[in-house]
């Protein structure tokens, strides 16, 4: 079980290797940008020379900045701020964010962390990523683990919501039983005691970042259950 994961990695770099290079368009996918960014394979731009990389990695560029939709089970988009061809990472932020003031995307239920493996490239999370929780709970809870935020919801309905933070140090014993679930998100953090709601939202903004350059095993099971709290309760 431990081995195989490598091979599928290895299987996956020579298929994308093969399917990303054809060797009649080599000649012709020169690097081209977009704003600050340099997009060159294995992402291309609708504007680059067909064959130039793959489709599953092609890029929206509109008034300078990029853009990657994403099915989250609706497309959303991603702002691509950052692609790293050294560390094969790229660093999203949900293009819906409001920056001027704090307000939480409410993703669909999914299961984020093998998100979004179903369709499109292989991105996977990196080291830092966790997947923060949004919680309506039906008291006041007081642990360094709850960072209240009231101030970036607009629910009248459920004053006691939360920062919650899950990842695999997390125990499903700190979640408390009077709380629901009413959004999540990924995010680069570790540790969420004494932030306030208005740092996380700043590290929101600086989004999270995956790995685009694995080939995902998607039967394999160890990729979607590792941390997530849906699943473990
Ligand atoms: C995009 O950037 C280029 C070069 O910096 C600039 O000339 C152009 O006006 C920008 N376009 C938009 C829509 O901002
Ligand atoms: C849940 O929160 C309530 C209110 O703060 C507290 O009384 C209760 O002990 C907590 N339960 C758990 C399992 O932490
Ligand atoms: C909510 O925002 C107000 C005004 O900015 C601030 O004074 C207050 O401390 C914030 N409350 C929390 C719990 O962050
Ligand atoms: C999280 O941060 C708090 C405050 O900075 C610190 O006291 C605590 O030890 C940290 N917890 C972990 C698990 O690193
Ligand atoms: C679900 C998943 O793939 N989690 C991984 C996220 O990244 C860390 C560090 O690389 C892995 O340990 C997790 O298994």
């Amino acid at each position: 079980m431990l081995v195989k994961p490598k091979i599928v990695a290895l299987f996956g770099l020579m298929a994308l290797a093969v399917s990303l290079f054809p060797d009649t368009c080599m000649a012709d996918c020169a690097t081209s940008s977009c704003g600050n960014l340099p997009i060159k394979s294995p992402f291309r731009l609708h504007s680059d020379p067909k064959g130039c990389s793959s489709p599953e990695y092609e890029l929206v560029c509109e008034n300078n900045r990029t853009t990657l939709p994403l099915k989250l089970g609706a497309y959303q988009n991603f702002l691509v701020e950052e692609i790293s061809y050294d560390k094969y990472t790229v660093r999203l932020v949900d293009a819906s964010l409001d920056r001027n003031k704090c307000s939480i995307p409410y993703y669909p239920f999914l299961k984020f962390q093998c998100w979004p493996y179903q369709n499109g490239p292989s991105f996977r999370n990196i080291t830092g990523n966790s997947i923060m929780y949004v919680l309506s709970c039906n008291m006041p809870i007081s642990s360094p683990l709850y960072v209240d935020a009231s101030n970036c919801t607009n629910s009248p309905s459920s004053p006691h919501t939360y920062f919650f933070l899950f990842n695999n140090q997390a125990k499903l014993s700190d979640f408390n039983e009077s709380c629901r679930i009413e959004a999540q998100f990924p995010v680069m953090l570790s540790n969420i005691s004494g932030l306030s709601a208005s740092d996380i939202y700043f590290q929101m903004l600086m989004g999270f970042e995956l790995n685009y350059w694995v080939w995902i095993d998607y039967n394999s099971p160890e990729y979607c259950t590792s941390f997530s709290l849906l699943d473990k309760m």
